[in-house]
């Protein structure tokens, strides 16, 4: 059967994009600076947010998480601390608006803050999809290998930092630093980029300082 090619010349996923921008106008409106946080599945994003977290000090920090099942991130949080949120999407790979929309209605946002949302663990769909966020930071990982940004090119488009995790791991793994930063620097010229292990809280610091000022247009 001969192929024919239809120009859609619409964003199919229009009205997720208009919601996902009601919902930052809101979360901005509350001063809660919200950070969408991408990575492959055991990048460390968990233990991302877990550092970043406990540095900022007095500031209000919510954490909604995303898995396809389980609780285990959100119960590890809550015992923690943190004031945290599952969502299940039950084989969905990514999150969207109307799941944030949902379970943003549950949850009693002060006044200021900031809201971290840990997206389904890959590297392709959760780098497409707007959810409300301020930033997307990407987490990547030492173990993953130093060629990702040249074949999932999107995700590292799309982020406003890289965290490169795992360095405390390099002594141990061909990971080639030049390789990875010039294929970053070639998809994003302008994108930080921060190295850090949530082993030894290397690099952390600079995260912080970054984030903070990145976020103080609402403070
Ligand atoms: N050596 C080392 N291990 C780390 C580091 N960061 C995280 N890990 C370990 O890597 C594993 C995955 O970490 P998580 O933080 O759960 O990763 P995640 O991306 O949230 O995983 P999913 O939510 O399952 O996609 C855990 O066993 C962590 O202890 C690090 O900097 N160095
Ligand atoms: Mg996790």
């Amino acid at each position: 059967m001969p192929k024919e090619i239809i120009e859609v010349n619409q964003d199919i996923y229009e009205d997720t994009s208009i919601l996902a921008r009601e919902i930052n106008k809101k979360l901005t409106e509350k001063k809660i600076y919200t950070v969408n946080i991408l990575g492959g599945a055991g990048a460390g994003k968990t233990s991302v947010l877990i550092q970043i977290a406990n540095r900022l000090g007095s500031i209000d920090k919510f954490v909604i998480e995303g898995d396809l099942e389980s609780d285990i991130d959100t119960k590890k949080l809550q015992a923690l601390g943190f004031k945290s949120y599952q969502i299940n999407t039950h084989g969905t790979c990514h999150l969207n608006a109307p799941m944030i929309q949902a379970i943003i209605g549950k949850i009693e946002l002060g006044n200021g803050g900031m809201l971290f949302i840990e997206n389904i663990g890959n590297l392709v769909c959760p780098a497409e999809f707007e959810i409300g966020e301020h930033l997307k930071v990407l987490i990547c990982s030492v173990p993953e290998g130093s060629d990702k940004p040249y074949k999932y090119p999107i995700a590292f488009q799309k982020a406003g930092a890289v965290i490169l995790n795992k360095k405390d791991l390099m002594p141990y793994i061909d990971f080639d630093r030049d390789y990875f930063l010039s294929g970053v620097r070639a998809v994003n010229p302008v994108i930080p980029v921060f190295e850090v292990s949530c082993k030894t809280g290397e690099g952390f610091d600079a995260v912080v300082g970054w984030l903070l000022k990145s976020s103080s247009f609402l403070r």
